[in-house]
């Protein structure tokens, strides 16, 4: 890793200002070693979302051997899935006049409308096959209620409804968090924030993620995301055995 950015990510983070065992992440030969305090987790890398899905992402696929890589430097992974119902009030197909990428008023706010995608026990919805992250503990499934969608899985899109994922991860001890998956601008961007919001040390693990990029969404995220602490880093800044 650079020198410069291993500065900047010193002094961006507290865990280093305090001498312990049980810090969430260590460096070694300038890397970061992901701790028992650390977990991975790795966003909506389903069918849907890759070329051949329902909403494709561009190259959404050649995330999967990147996340297979670090994975195994990570005791903790949590998994999710972006689980719609059939009509789904984040589906176009659900508002008249309507068409996938524009945008509607929900009773929570502007929504961007989607192609049909990630539909319960379908094809589509499951996990790219050839992901392998054997030691996931956790599936998480989020955009499973019929008129409120889920980018975060951390919380919903009606800013109230909680997933439960950061209490689970607290009461396991988890502090530090590595989020990768699909899509960077979206489920990426929000889990992070939220991530970050609810008090963990949050990276997003640039070259394991890949992008919609809707109206500028991409730069509009890494710059959210920068301003709230979130740390940018490469796949090759973490320690693989
Ligand atoms: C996502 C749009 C709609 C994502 C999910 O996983 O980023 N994007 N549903
Ligand atoms: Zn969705």
């Amino acid at each position: 890793m650079p020198t410069a950015l291993r500065r900047r990510l010193l002094l961006q983070s507290a865990a280093f200002t305090v001498a312990g065992v049980c810090l969430p992440t260590a460096w070694a030969a300038g890397k970061i070693k992901p701790g028992e305090r650390a977990a991975l987790i790795v966003v909506d890398v389903q069918n849907c979302f890759v070329p051949g899905g329902t909403l494709p992402v561009a190259q959404g696929d050649e995330v999967v051997p990147v996340i297979n890589r670090i994975a195994t430097a990570f005791e903790n992974v949590v998994v999710t899935q972006d689980w719609h119902t059939q009509g789904h009030a984040s589906f176009a197909s659900s508002h008249a006049g309507k068409k996938p990428f524009e945008t509607a008023k929900l009773s929570y706010g502007p929504q961007v409308l989607w192609p049909d995608h990630c539909v319960q026990g379908t094809d589509d919805a499951a996990l790219h096959k050839d992901l392998k992250v054997p030691q996931a503990q956790v599936i998480l499934r989020k955009g499973f209620h019929q008129h409120v969608d889920s980018y975060s899985a951390f919380e919903e899109a009606d800013r109230k409804t909680s997933t439960g994922l950061a209490g689970y991860l607290k009461q396991r001890g988890i502090r530090a968090v590595f989020v990768t998956g699909l899509a960077t601008d979206f489920c990426v961007a929000w889990t992070a924030l939220d991530a970050r919001r609810l008090g963990f040390e949050t990276y997003v693990v640039e070259d394991a993620c890949r992008a919609i990029d809707l109206n500028g969404s991409l730069a509009a995220a890494w710059k959210n995301m920068a301003a709230k602490g979130v740390k940018r880093i490469q796949s090759s800044d973490i320690e693989v055995a």
